[in-house]
Parts: structure tokens; sequence; C-alpha cells
């Protein structure tokens, strides 16, 4: 972990994103066309060539519900179930009601909210499959409304999927499991087979061929996002315990080779123990090759000269998550601009967003915590404005349409204002 003296708030730390070779875009594109024309034997036939299993069905039959909740722990069942609650207490409070409002002309306007139709969520395959992400997209989509949810995931060699993710997904009651994954998923969502209908909006991470693919059917549905490798960035002060920091860091560490992993501290001190920390700490880890690569690519340690300065760096990041381990975590917070989740104290450890405590953990990642939210309930609804004018306030108003019509140089707007007063 390299540590890096920080003395200008104003350091440019932007990352890039990756959008695919040619070639990957290519394979992609054929993939997508060759599900249109095909339907079911396409996804059966890119289903054995990259999942090497011959399936005789795509969707989960109950033989296979029941199946994995056999293999799965009854009290494992139980926390899914209350990790589920909080998430779904969480996001109840988002969600928004239409409104109308009314003025003395009689003029009636509003918003109308309307969840959307379907929506299908990817599961990615491997260790990547989480449990906790199908909590995560599945219970904001059936607070909105969503009546059609579907789920895809790529099958493994035995053709079945990870009981973990069967078993969240029977808990919020999902019917429509399907095993297909990579590109061949996607273009199954977006345009429909015979099996699998086409969704709206298609929402999940995967790897770069489900990236792309998203990117590629974007415009035909709605897409999430594309989400990055995972990130966490710990602010603290010289009152945060080096092993603290050091084992929360490598919990991202652990996701994903590309994961990044970086503490902002105002204390040198505690920068060289925490780099010892990651150090001794990683070689315990079950998945240590990938928290290692992680750490040595892009796990930094900056020390600022103040608070002010680490904020700074901190909001220049615009991190996924954020730790604040601070002597007063709370009056940060203020000045904290860009972070997808914030999390307060030293109790508040990343994992707790992770699984359990409510927030969605499916957060902006690569800087775009600039621009955009968690997950959340609104990104399963769209709004439909109301217009509805009295006469009265057509005859305040028509004649100002009219010329901004003519100002535009469109005659039949204009005129369809004036017919009315025929
Ligand atoms: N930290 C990941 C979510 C996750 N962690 C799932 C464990 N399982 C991205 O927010
Ligand atoms: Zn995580």
């Amino acid at each position: 972990m390299k540590i890096t003296q920080i003395t200008d708030k104003k350091v440019s730390l932007r990352r890039t994103i990756d959008t695919g070779t040619e070639d990957q875009r290519k394979i992609v594109q054929s993939i997508i066309s060759t599900v249109r024309g095909e339907g079911d034997s396409a996804l059966f036939s890119y289903t054995e060539k990259f999942d090497r299993v011959n399936l005789s069905n795509l969707k989960v039959t109950e033989e296979e519900f029941t199946a994995a909740y056999e293999t799965l722990d009854e009290e494992l069942v139980e926390i899914i179930r209350e990790a589920a609650a909080n998430i779904r207490a969480f996001h109840e409070k988002q969600k928004r009601e239409s409104w109308i409002s009314y003025d003395d002309n009689g003029t009636m306007l509003g918003q109308k909210i309307t969840a959307l139709d379907a929506v299908g969520v990817y599961v990615p395959g491997g260790t990547a499959a989480y449990p906790s992400s199908v909590l995560m997209n599945v219970i904001p989509a059936q607070v909105a409304g969503v009546k059609r949810i579907v789920i895809t995931s790529p099958p493994n060699e035995q053709g079945t999927l990870p009981a973990g993710v069967l078993v969240a997904a029977k808990e919020l009651g999902i019917a429509e499991i399907y095993k297909v994954g990579g590109a061949q998923a996607i273009a199954a969502l977006a345009y429909g087979t015979e099996t699998i209908a086409a969704v709206d909006k298609i929402m999940g991470p995967g790897n770069i061929f489900v990236a792309l693919a998203k990117r590629e059917v974007f415009g035909i549905v709605d897409i999430d996002m594309i989400a990055g490798p995972s990130e966490i960035v710990v602010l603290a002060d010289e009152t945060a315990k080096p092993n603290e920091i050091a084992a929360d860091l490598l919990s991202q560490a652990e996701h994903d080779k590309n994961s990044s992993s970086i503490l902002v501290t105002t204390s040198m001190k505690q920068a060289e123990e925490v780099k010892a920390e990651v150090k001794k700490q990683v070689e315990t880890l079950p998945r240590k090759e990938i928290a290692k690569a992680s750490v040595e690519a892009y796990g930094h340690i900056y020390v600022a000269d103040d608070l002010e300065t680490a904020i700074a760096v901190v909001n220049e990041l615009a991190p996924e998550h954020l730790e604040v381990l601070t002597e007063n975590p709370l009056a940060s917070l203020n000045d904290i601009r860009h972070a997808g989740a914030i999390f307060l104290g030293r109790y508040s450890s990343e994992p707790v967003g992770d699984y359990f405590a409510g927030p969605n953990h499916v957060l902006p990642t690569n800087g775009t915590a600039r621009f955009s939210s968690p997950l959340n309930v609104d990104d399963f609804m769209k709004k439909s404005s109301i217009i509805s004018y009295s006469e009265k306030a057509f005859l305040n108003n028509y004649s100002k349409v009219a010329k901004l019509a003519r100002l535009e140089g469109l005659e039949a707007h204009a005129r369809a204002m004036e017919e009315r007063l025929k």
C-alpha cells in the first residue's frame, strides 16, 4: 500500500472505466442479434458454450427451490428474513405518492407515479452470486409496486444456481428465475424469447460482457447503471484503531482484484500502522489472492495535514462507501458532498450496510457518486405529468401560447389554440 502525503486540497484522483475492447463489443453484438433471431435455442447453445452445461429447461423448478432450502441452515434463513425486513422498512420510507395541485383558474396540474411493469435482475455467477444482492435489487422494486420481477443467473456445471440465491429469491416470492447468464441473458431480458418475456428495465452487476450488453440494449429497455468494482474509503483521524481500519479496507478488497481500498487520514503514525496491519491480516484471508492483488494495485493511504484537506480528498474520490472514523463523525457530515453511502463511527463497519442495516448496497462506483445515488424505489417508478386546463385558464393564456408558437415558426401549434375560439 502506497502512502502519499497530501497538502493540496485540489488533488485530482479520477479513475477511468472499462468500456471494453472492439472485439468484446463485436462478440456482444453478435450474441444479442442471435438471441433476438433464435430465442430459447440460442440461450441453450450459449449456455452450453459458456457455462459448459447442457440444460433441458431454463426456468428453476419447485424441486430446485426445495433442494436449496435443504442445504441451508434454518438460522441462516431466519437471518435472511430479518435482513429483508430491514431493507424493506428502509425502502418503504422512500415511496412517493402521485400529487395534484389546483389553482383559482381551475387549472389542475400534477404528477402521476406508476411502477414499471416488469424488471429483470441479473445475478452474476461464481463467487459473486450474492444472496444479499438479490434482496437489494428485488425489494425496492417490490416496494415500488413492480408486478413482474424476473431473475437470471448463469448456472454452474451441474446446471444449478447457488442455494443462497434461490432461497433469497423464494423468500421474496420471486416465481421466475432463469438459468441463463452473460450477454445472452441481457438480450433475452431486453427482447424476450419463447420462455422469457421481455422486461422494461434490467438491473444488476456482471462481467464486462454483461456490462457491454446492458449498454447495447439501453434505450430498448432502461438499465440501472454500469457498476464498477467495489470501493471503500476510510476517513480517519488519530482516534481510529489501525486494526479496525485494516479489517474494513480488506472487507472490500476481497471482492475483486480491481476493487479499491483507500485510507485518508490525518495521522502518519496511523498510516504506517494500517499499512502493516493490512499486510498481516490479508495473509489470513481465504480470498487473500484477490485481496492482495486489489490492495497492491489500488490500495492507497493519503495522509492529509488536517481534516479539512482530508475531506477534500474524500470528495474528490467520491467513493462508493465512505467510513468516517473520526472523533466526531457527525461533525463532518455536512462537508462530505460525494459518497454513495456514509458510515458513521466504528460500529458502522461497512459490511453492516452490505447485508443488514437496510440502505441499499447497490451504490454509485468510480466517482459517479458526484452525480448519482444509491439504488432506490424511484428507480422502479416513472412519472407522468398531468395537465388539465379549464376554459377560464385557456382563455387567459391561449394567445400567449400562440405567440410562443409563432416565435418558433410553428403555425399549426398556434392554430390549435385558436381553433378553440371558433
Ligand atoms: N460491497 C458490495 C456489496 C456486497 N458485499 C455484497 C457483500 N456482498 C457493493 O456494495
Ligand atoms: Zn461488500
